[in-house]
């Protein structure tokens, strides 16, 4: 089986000290949080940015400062801003993180609108998902699909028909949040995007471990951080991103598998450094 890509969600947007103290605001914060998850076998780092405050951001200058600190630390690793944000940005304030330069090997591309809980709405229209689409080629930024349901899966591979993306494709599945997270949705997306693509899940809350450990079974990729996650186990906060990366490399080795190095992992996505 091909060797496993671990990518770290560090920070989110949601998710909040008072949830665990741990949760990253702060350059130094963010930088600890994305070292401790390299050091400990993640190759992608899933970058949001949030000021001191814990407010989220997309501000370039913020992100310039993020990415710039984090790749002293960890040179090699595979930086993927997201370019979503938080739900009830435009597009235009989303699109920063884009910005960056030199431009970002990774980015994410939200292949939809999503329910978030409660009155929140996470909006990715048709236009806008074109628009991100474009920009990202142009830059030669390779895009995640991040696809909260299987809608989503059908949306960007209607963009691919458009000519908006570029192959081989790297979808992320979002489990959680929209649709369920079990064993049976996560077969139900691995089989429903083309052959030759590559993918990688993330469970949200409790279902991570579950997700993550079917993911190293089939062959797929794992995501895990405080994005998604805040517990190493039931009940108990985890320490760090690093803590949780450790538990992905511990699972992948009693199930077989070994762990991708950055330059493995563009390799497997793709991507040329
Ligand atoms: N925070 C969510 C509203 C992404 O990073 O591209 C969007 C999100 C997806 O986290
Ligand atoms: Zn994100």
């Amino acid at each position: 089986m091909e060797k496993l890509i671990i990518t770290c969600a560090i920070c989110g947007a949601e998710v909040t000290k008072e949830q665990n103290p741990a949760v990253p605001y702060t350059i130094e914060e963010i930088v600890r949080e994305a070292k401790s998850a390299y050091d400990a076998g993640a190759s992608i780092i899933h970058l949001h940015v949030r000021w001191d405050d814990g407010t989220p951001t997309q501000d370039r200058e913020r992100f310039q400062v993020a990415y710039d600190a984090i790749k002293k630390e960890c040179p090699n690793a595979i930086i993927q801003p997201s370019t979503g944000g938080a739900a009830g940005m435009t597009d235009l304030e989303r699109l920063q993180s884009t910005d960056i330069l030199p431009s970002p090997e990774m980015a994410t591309l939200d292949c939809g609108t999503c329910n978030f809980g409660g009155d929140e709405i996470f909006v990715n229209s048709d236009n806008t998902i074109i628009n991100f689409a474009n920009i990202l080629k142009d830059k030669g930024i390779k895009p995640e699909l991040e696809v909260f349901d299987k809608g989503m899966i059908d949306i960007a591979l209607k963009m691919d028909r458009k000519g908006l993306l570029v192959h081989p494709l790297h979808f992320d599945f979002v489990l959680g949040v929209q649709m369920t997270a079990t064993i049976r949705d996560l077969v139900f997306m691995a089989g429903s995007i083309p052959a030759g693509s590559t993918w990688t899940a993330t469970g949200i809350g409790r279902s991570a471990w579950q997700i993550a450990a079917a993911t190293i079974c089939m062959g797929g990729h794992v995501r895990i951080g405080f994005e998604d996650n805040l517990y190493i186990e039931k009940g108990v906060l985890a320490k760090s991103n690093g803590e949780m990366v450790e538990k992905v490399v511990k699972m992948a080795k009693l199930l077989g598998r070994e762990v991708a190095t950055p330059d493995e992992a563009r390799e497997i996505l793709g991507m040329k450094k």
